[in-house]
């Protein structure tokens, strides 16, 4: 029969200790984890153990991250987040939206787009916003996935730290996705930390069910990662018979536009030739696709490390502003 009593407070039992012997954690490294929580904020230690020892690890999540989209090439990656149902879901929520949306905007200084095509491609609008416990997901990623260890161990740290206004719900019965990421726009636990807002003003941060509170934090993450209000985000660039090969480490703009026509690729409209750009180049459906790559693109990828992710979310922002301009 299988104990429904949490295998620390049976080994207790048995026992008749209170002291919490190491060998009692119900996951390796959970001690010394609840330890600095306990440090750095004050929290009591039998509560989060109590979290914690309830969280299990989940084979779906391993195999999870273990197969993510971004491994594709653009000719199959485009495909799966550019699609008609999901272009025509964010014009309707743009037009539904759109007094809220602007207002955000023009605080924050990014174009609603792109915030709408970011929920779009996160969650579509809200639909799929995950369905793992987060606590689970950084118990399975941060105690027991080895190659990325320390980073989802770090995001338990912080989910573990947050205050209870940042959550939208109770820590043990949060969902989200299998990274642990929350909310429309699937915040991780840091950028809860350090972005999202409370923007209806309630005295709470709710990334789950706060339209305002979930628009905004997107729009804040861009703002402090350095959009430039008007700044391109991406263009295509036509090569001549024998470009440079370049490659580049991330799409940091680090060429005057005019490097790179020495180079051998050509804007096909006019810009500053003195203007920074990175440069992309993907397996696109008819072959080789370049493109420049600006600040703004630079930006999203600090949302998804993926240039396939940033160039998704900008083509579907660019068909959601064109339907959204035209009359409802
Ligand atoms: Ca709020």
């Amino acid at each position: 029969m299988k104990s429904l009593v949490p295998f620390r407070a049976f080994l207790l039992t048995c026992l008749g200790v209170f002291a919490i012997p190491a060998w009692a954690e119900t996951h390796p490294g959970q001690d010394q984890l609840v330890r600095e929580v306990v440090r750095d904020t004050g929290k009591d230690s039998k509560a989060l153990n109590a979290l914690l020892d309830q969280a299990k690890k989940q084979q779906s999540i391993l195999d999870a991250i273990s197969r993510p989209a971004e491994a594709k090439p653009w000719k199959d990656y485009r495909p799966i987040f550019v699609t008609d149902k999901r272009v025509n879901d964010g014009i309707a929520f743009y037009r539904q939206h759109r007094a809220l949306l602007e207002k955000i905007g023009r605080e924050y200084h990014v174009p609603p787009e792109y915030i709408v095509a970011i929920v779009g491609v996160e969650t579509m609008y809200g639909k799929n916003a995950g369905k793992y416990k987060v606590l689970d997901a950084l118990v399975t990623l941060g105690f027991y996935y080895p190659p990325r260890q320390a980073f989802f161990r770090d995001q338990l740290k912080v989910l573990l730290e947050l205050p209870q206004n940042h959550l939208g719900g109770n820590l043990d019965t949060l969902v989200g996705s299998y990274a642990g990421a929350q909310g429309w726009g699937q915040f991780m636990p840091s950028s809860i930390r350090d972005f999202a807002v409370d923007e209806d003003h309630d005295g709470r941060i709710d990334l789950h069910g706060s339209l305002p509170d979930i628009l905004a934090s997107v729009a804040n993450y861009f703002a402090q990662h350095g959009w430039v209000e008007g700044g391109p985000v991406a263009e295509p660039a036509q090569p001549d018979a024998r470009p440079k090969p370049i490659t580049v480490k991330d799409s940091t703009p680090q060429w005057p536009l005019e490097q790179l026509e020495a180079w051998g690729y050509a804007p096909l409209k006019a810009m500053n030739p003195g203007q920074l750009v990175s440069l992309q180049s993907l397996d696109g459906p008819h072959g080789k696709e370049y493109w420049f790559t600006f600040q703004n693109f630079y930006v999203i990828t600090r949302y998804n490390r993926s240039p396939l992710y940033a160039l998704a979310v900008h083509q579907l922002a660019q068909a959601i502003a064109e339907g959204a301009r035209k009359t409802p």
